[in-house]
């Protein structure tokens, strides 16, 4: 495969041919100009061309839209190998949260850490998962708690961005835990959260998240914080129904919120009343192997109710410590039931609607950015078949190799 150069030049046309090779359909070739795609064709209906133009031969591997990770904590200090072991030994995520460690130890390592080094920690395993395939990556804040600190980590957030040739979309998770400084006063952090932190954040982040559970924030205290983000203009998520069932998906739903994350412990009423909304299901099946949960979320409701899902690896340093968003698709199969072909959407065109850029990136469509994996493979079920195997041949963002 020749494949350098392609589109050097981002305002130069580039050609990109590839071969679906799974229906035993003929080549397509996808024309590129401006860093988007400008044509799809089979190779026997080809546009004409000018002389100058790029041909990139796609030799029979396969061509699927750059990945996209829709949800990550992946700017973070420190790292919590020793709760692990804990866990191991049959202490609970929540006993750990409850005495103090959990989140709020990495609150502590991540107040300390210069955004210099929260962008070089996190740089190593964005690498990662640029090396997979991914094009655009949601990163959260969350790990800070106070305002410096969050703002520290959506600033780190855009340099990853504006340094590292993928498409960063931030998100405020202020309200992850109540921070020490509020101790026993979850209330007054909320408010404070509303108040001064969503404000400040406007114009650094797309997106607001809050983690809704018995040891994070109440149904209340969420959709406050929802109300805040819309008064600011700001998206809303939700981590929801992760440890136990809450109620907030079908709120979040009717609050017009772009995607509801975990799940395990979603309803099938809940299924069915946010079927007519346009909230995006998504799944962490890395927390869900690395918490060793046994409750799966309601995959088969889901598909009844004909809700999108989307599949991330929510790294972060606790309970989802994943660099891999082929194993967290691979584990969506394994773990959760989902087909390869549901789990290739859940990474792609459902993964691009959890955070509102379904015109932008996640399908091959004439417009959208020319973000692309290419992948030595036969069939597409094979890009995410291999387990610690890595089929992606080169990655391709904005019509210009990575
Ligand atoms: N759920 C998660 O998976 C992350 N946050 C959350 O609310 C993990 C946070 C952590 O354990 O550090
Ligand atoms: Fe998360």
């Amino acid at each position: 495969m020749t494949m350098d150069g392609v589109g050097g030049d981002a305002s130069s046309d580039a050609l990109l041919t590839y071969r679906p090779h799974e229906r035993g359909l003929i080549g397509h070739s996808i024309g590129v100009r401006d860093g988007r795609i400008a044509w799809i064709a089979s190779d026997d209906r080809l546009p004409t061309f000018s002389r100058e133009t790029e041909i990139v031969e796609g030799d029979g591997k396969l061509l699927t839209p750059g990945l996209i990770d829709c949800h990550t904590h992946l700017v973070y200090g420190g790292n919590r190998a020793s709760e692990w072991e804990q866990r191991l030994t049959g202490v609970s995520y929540e006993d750990i949260a409850r005495q103090g460690g959990g989140i709020l130890s990495t609150v502590a390592a991540t107040r300390k850490v210069s955004v210099d080094e929260l962008v070089w920690s996190a740089a190593k395993r964005l690498a990662r998962l640029q090396s997979e395939g991914v094009t655009t990556i949601e990163i959260k804040s969350g790990y800070g708690l106070d305002m410096a600190t969050e703002l520290k980590m959506l600033e780190a957030a855009g340099r990853l961005g504006e340094q590292f040739d993928v498409t960063v979309v931030s998100t405020l998770l202020a309200a992850h835990a109540t921070p020490p400084e509020f101790k026993g006063d979850s209330d007054r952090y909320i408010d404070y959260v509303c108040r001064e932190m969503i404000p400040a954040a406007k114009g650094r982040c797309s997106a607001v998240d809050a983690f809704c559970e018995k040891i994070a924030f109440s149904v209340e205290q969420t959709e406050r914080v929802f109300e805040a983000a819309l008064d600011c203009g700001l998206k809303i998520k939700v981590h929801a129904d992760q440890l136990s069932h809450t109620g907030i998906v079908p709120i979040a739903a009717r609050m017009g919120a772009l995607s509801a994350d975990h799940l395990e412990y979603l309803s099938e009423g809940d299924c069915e009343s946010i079927s007519s909304s346009n909230i995006v299901a998504t799944l962490l099946p890395g927390a869900f192997y690395c918490l060793r949960e046994k409750q799966r979320p309601p995959v088969e409701a889901l598909r009844k109710h004909g809700v999108p899902i989307a599949v991330a690896t929510d790294c972060n340093p606790g309970s989802s410590p994943l660099t891999s968003l082929l194993l967290a698709a691979n584990m969506a199969c394994n773990c959760f039931g989902l087909t390869p072909s549901e789990a290739l959407a859940a990474i792609t065109v459902h993964a691009a609607k959890a955070l509102g850029m379904s015109d932008e990136v996640g399908s091959l469509k004439a417009g959208l950015f020319a973000d692309f994996a290419i992948w030595d493979v036969n069939s597409p079920a094979e890009i995410i078949y291999g387990i610690g195997h890595n089929p992606c041949v080169a990655v391709y963002r904005r019509g210009r190799r990575v």
